[in-house]
């Protein structure tokens, strides 16, 4: 039995520790599994804003269609580049952006990772389309026909990796480095408080399927573009300590890209250079967006030792995420929101 990690704050579903909720997850994953080996054509979706979770689902998954003879399309919204340092993995060239592909009746939508249908943009589908949704964010409220969603799963490729397991489907090198690229990312290199003993498990299972760990730890944390190291600085240069330590914000504003010759994907992963910073137990980073003619501001949250649920917070602004990690976008400019997180977590810690 692994013990279920500390993060979740209120989880209705204890996969390990209740064990009708147990065979429940058991019989899904038997039953995607099986639909999956029989399935003919489908379109696999991820989050905007992909990270090393989402794309490594999609390229898993996409991999393993073509390994069982069924057409799958990948769908991811919005127009941002990827960040680069997955590029290396296989099938992403082909990822269908902007609007979401049409599907007719018979296909399959298989979201992954996808806290919410509004970073999906793809709300309605015909009849006879089947939603398949595999999620470990607590906060996913379930909205496909069938719902396979374990918040105590370190990725969203773990779940991934378990339907693989039960369908007897092949997990060769390039399937395996795909899923490792998830669990390795969304655990923080094995360091977060989601680093379960299953998780080791699955990387020692993946390393053994061929997984190249010091060559997927050189694509992903020692290839960094230049840009992102300068959008670093400017992140540095923007940093303010609030609350005597305990708050570190920093924000982004769109010059800060233009300075440091960036773009929004090489944005991903910056909040956890203030998350290191010596007694802070929240770590906020705004950047601003442009969307169209308008300018949003989208919000990193971290909360370190998880006394504050960064996700409710998020969710306040029609966000969402874990109890640690979270994010939200909004209309509101970057000094307003800092004020309101302010408020929030002096009120709360
Ligand atoms: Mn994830």
């Amino acid at each position: 039995m692994i013990p279920a990690p500390e993060r979740h704050a209120a989880p209705d579903f204890h996969v390990e520790t209740d064990t009708a909720a147990h065979d429940r997850r058991a019989t899904l994953v038997v039953e995607i599994a099986g639909r999956l080996r029989a399935e003919k054509q489908v379109l696999a979706i991820s989050h905007e804003a992909p990270d090393g979770d989402a794309l490594g689902c999609l390229s898993a998954f996409a991999l393993v269609c073509d390994r069982l003879g069924v057409a799958c399309t990948l769908y991811i919204p919005g127009e941002s580049r990827f960040p680069p340092e997955y590029l290396f993995l296989p099938g992403l060239d082909g990822v269908v952006r902007g609007e979401a592909p049409s599907v007719g009746p018979g296909v399959s939508v298989y979201f992954f990772d996808c806290a919410s249908l509004l970073r999906t943009n793809s709300g309605e589908f015909p009849p006879g389309v089947t939603r398949i949704n595999i999620d470990h964010h607590q906060d996913n409220p379930g909205y496909g026909d069938i719902n396979l969603i374990d918040p105590s799963a370190p990725s969203t490729t773990a779940i991934l990796y378990e339907v693989l397991k039960a369908g007897d489907i092949p997990i060769d090198a390039q399937v395996a480095t795909a899923l490792y690229v998830g669990l390795v990312t969304d655990t923080g290199r094995f360091q977060y408080s989601n680093t379960t003993p299953g998780a080791h498990r699955m990387a020692a299972e993946l390393q053994e399927a061929g997984v190249d760990v010091a060559s997927v730890y050189r694509h992903i944390y020692e290839s960094t573009p230049l840009p992102k190291l300068l959008l670093l600085e400017q992140a540095l240069g923007n940093l303010e300590v609030r609350l005597g330590g305990a708050l570190v914000v920093s924000w982004l504003r769109n010059e800060d890209f233009e300075r440091a010759g960036a773009d929004e994907g090489h944005a991903e992963g910056l909040i956890d250079t203030l998350r290191r910073i010596h007694g802070v137990r929240v770590a906020v980073l705004l950047r601003e967006r442009r969307r169209g003619e308008l300018v949003e501001t989208k919000a990193s949250l971290r909360s370190t030792d998880g006394a504050l649920d960064v996700a409710t917070l998020a969710n306040e602004k029609g966000g969402g995420g874990h109890v640690r990690a979270a994010g939200f976008t909004t209309a509101e400019d970057i000094p307003t929101v800092l004020a309101w997180i302010e408020r929030r977590v002096e009120a709360s810690l």
